[in-house]
């Protein structure tokens, strides 16, 4: 029996990207069960799935029921870390953990202000000094990873913290904000990855946006895909 993986919209859910990402680039079989976000019955349907007030959520084979992305992550790193989920050097791994702790805890002025939305990105968005402070500590981070790993993802091949830090390269793509050429190439790497892509197509045949996340009257342009 495959792993069952609760989440929200596929455009919009940063937190449904993360665990999606926890698995499928790692082959990790998977099957995703699909919830609305601010949906009408969106607790109730979390709940009945056996989560709680959130998404993602998921089911290992064996029983186990974890309610976080970051339990979700700990028990993919334990029982898959023969399939290079976080690097192998050990100090590299607590940084990789120690970055992906201040992901799932920080980024607040970013995350409140950018909403992940896959479907398009807006022109003449405004960042708060708030926000660009968490871009320069992202810029901070990739700088610190790559330079050691030459890239293209934090510790060279895709791992864990990607699928951490993928959402916050797309929300850069999404508010057109001002990045190094570091975080430019990131982000292309994220969002040409397989298994972004998979994602980000089936999000584009969800019908219902979300009108809280419409950043009229900004103007829509298209979201990069890199494919041209
Ligand atoms: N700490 C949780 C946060 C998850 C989270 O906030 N998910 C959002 C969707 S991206 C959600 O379910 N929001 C619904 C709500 O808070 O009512 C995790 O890391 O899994």
């Amino acid at each position: 029996m495959a792993y069952e993986l609760l989440i929200g919209q596929q455009s919009y859910s940063s937190w449904s990207l993360r665990g999606w990402l926890s698995f499928a680039p790692f082959d990790i079989p998977v099957t995703l069960r699909k919830v609305e976000i601010y949906g009408d019955s969106f607790f109730q349907d979390v709940a009945a799935f056996g989560g709680h007030r959130t998404v993602p959520a998921a089911r290992t084979p064996d029983g186990g029921l974890l309610t976080d992305s970051l339990a979700i992550a700990w028990h993919i790193a334990e029982t898959f870390a023969d399939r290079d989920v976080l690097p192998s050097d050990p100090i590299l791994r607590a940084e990789a953990m120690s970055i992906i702790s201040e992901m799932h805890d920080g980024f607040t002025a970013i995350r409140g202000a950018c909403q992940v939305n896959l479907r398009t990105a807006w022109a003449g968005f405004e960042p708060s000094a708030a926000v660009l402070a968490d871009v320069a500590r992202f810029e901070e981070i990739l700088d610190r990873a790559m330079t050691r790993s030459g890239g293209p993802f934090l510790y060279g091949a895709f791992t864990l913290a990607d699928a951490f830090y993928a959402p916050l390269a797309t929300r850069l793509l999404t508010y057109c904000l001002p990045m190094s050429g570091t975080a430019s190439a990131y982000a292309e790497a994220i969002v040409t990855h397989p298994s972004f892509v998979e994602w980000r197509e089936a999000g584009m045949k969800e019908t219902r946006e979300i009108a809280r996340y419409d950043k009229a009257p900004l103007k829509r342009i298209p979201f990069p895909t890199f494919t041209e």
